[in-house]
């Protein structure tokens, strides 16, 4: 029989392509999916017909324990969350519940469905759980590179987000017997990603500059430093993780930092154009409280699971601006189906 995953978050960057990955596996997939039309589960579809989906939202309780029910999963993924930070301040309380206390109502629904009580504690056979942590919860920094010992200083209400559904699966692990890992994972980007993101933000902001569709970007703080990786590489980590027999939690990560004005620099170069000429400083677009280096230590990850990183950073960004490149010329929209190569 194969075995069956269930991922929350399935119609967002890393949803996709761990789904990919596992299907490619064997699994047999089941994504949560919410709200009424929402046109990112058309898409989802479209892409990947194999798929079984199942309605849920993390903020309701009910609705987990049913998907938990029907999916019947050996290994659960909880990649839904409001991931982008600026928003986190705008929108804290929400940021909390769905990013925060989303991660307590899966963990819930896994344990009330596998029957598991501070009496009874995991058996063989158990639901196996994946909790997408975040570099995020460094926050600023106590020393660099930042391992699995790394103390965590958030600074923004996602940070803070994150770190309380970090130490909830930890609890629940120790608490109940349960298999349930985070991953730690720096950022990690592709010509799926968003375009609220950074890289993506310069990318597509290159090409379509490019294409004299613009003829300037503005942007935030160009002196943040961030460990950027492939996201395709990140997912088979994700996968590798929850393969292991004892629980535990990885950093993952290249070991490799940039400034945003290094990406920048690389993005409009491999579009053959002069960076100076187009960027212009935007304050309204700096942080209230900024996390400024990010470096990941992924010793742990590549000792005990074998995980290494394929995709450099200047491979990486020359494939995002690429893609952009293509999606344009072929008068496609980053929003739309094209937008998801
Ligand atoms: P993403 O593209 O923003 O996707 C977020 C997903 O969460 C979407 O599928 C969205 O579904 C879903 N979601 C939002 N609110 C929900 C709710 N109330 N109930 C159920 N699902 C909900 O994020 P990503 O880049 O793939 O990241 C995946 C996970 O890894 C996130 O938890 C993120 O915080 C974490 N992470 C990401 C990175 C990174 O660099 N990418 C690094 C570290 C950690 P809808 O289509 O319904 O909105
Ligand atoms: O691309 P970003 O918005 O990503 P950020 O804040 O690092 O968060 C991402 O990575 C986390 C892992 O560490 C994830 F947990 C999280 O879900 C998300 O995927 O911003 C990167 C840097 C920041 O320092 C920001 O201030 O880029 C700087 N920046 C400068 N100008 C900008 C801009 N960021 C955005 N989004 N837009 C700008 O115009």
């Amino acid at each position: 029989m194969s075995r069956r995953a269930l991922i929350t978050g399935i119609t967002g960057q890393d949803g996709l392509y761990l789904a990919e990955h596992l299907l490619s596996e064997g699994y047999d997939v089941w994504g949560l999916i919410r709200g009424q039309a929402n046109p990112r589960v058309s898409r989802l579809r479209r892409h990947l017909p194999d798929v079984r989906l199942v309605r849920g939202d993390l903020l309701d309780q009910g609705s987990l324990i049913s998907a938990v029910e029907k999916a019947a999963p050996d290994e659960v993924y909880n990649l839904g969350a409001i991931s982008f930070v600026p928003m986190s301040w705008e929108q804290a309380e929400l940021t909390g519940e769905v990013t925060g206390m989303g991660v307590l109502r899966m963990l819930e629904a896994i344990r009330v469905c596998s029957g598991v009580s501070s009496t009874r504690t995991g058996a063989q056979g158990q639901i196996r759980f994946y909790q997408a942590s975040s570099s995020e919860m460094f926050g600023q920094v106590r020393e660099t590179p930042q391992n699995e010992r790394t103390p965590f200083h958030p600074r923004s209400p996602y940070g803070v987000a994150k770190a309380y559904g970090h130490f909830l699966t930890q609890n629940y692990r120790e608490s109940y017997g349960m298999h349930a890992v985070s991953g730690i994972l720096f950022n990690h980007e592709s010509p799926r990603r968003g375009t609220e993101f950074v890289t993506r933000k310069v990318t597509l902001g290159a090409a379509r500059i490019k294409l004299g569709l613009a003829d300037e970007l503005r942007l935030g703080n160009l002196e943040a430093r961030r460990d950027w990786g492939y996201a395709g590489d990140y997912v088979r980590a994700m996968h590798m993780m929850l393969q292991t027999p004892t629980p535990e939690d990885y950093v993952i990560g290249t070991g490799r930092t940039h400034t945003v004005r290094e990406l920048v620099q690389a993005a409009f170069a491999a579009a053959g154009l002069d960076w100076e000429r187009h960027v212009v400083g935007d304050r309204s677009l700096h942080r209230p409280a900024e996390v400024d280096l990010l470096c990941a230590d992924p010793k742990k990850a590549r000792a005990q699971l074998g995980w290494e990183p394929s995709v450099s950073f200047e491979e990486l960004i020359a494939m995002m601006v690429e893609s952009d490149l293509r999606l344009l010329a072929d008068g496609g929209e980053p929003d739309q189906d094209s937008s998801w190569p």
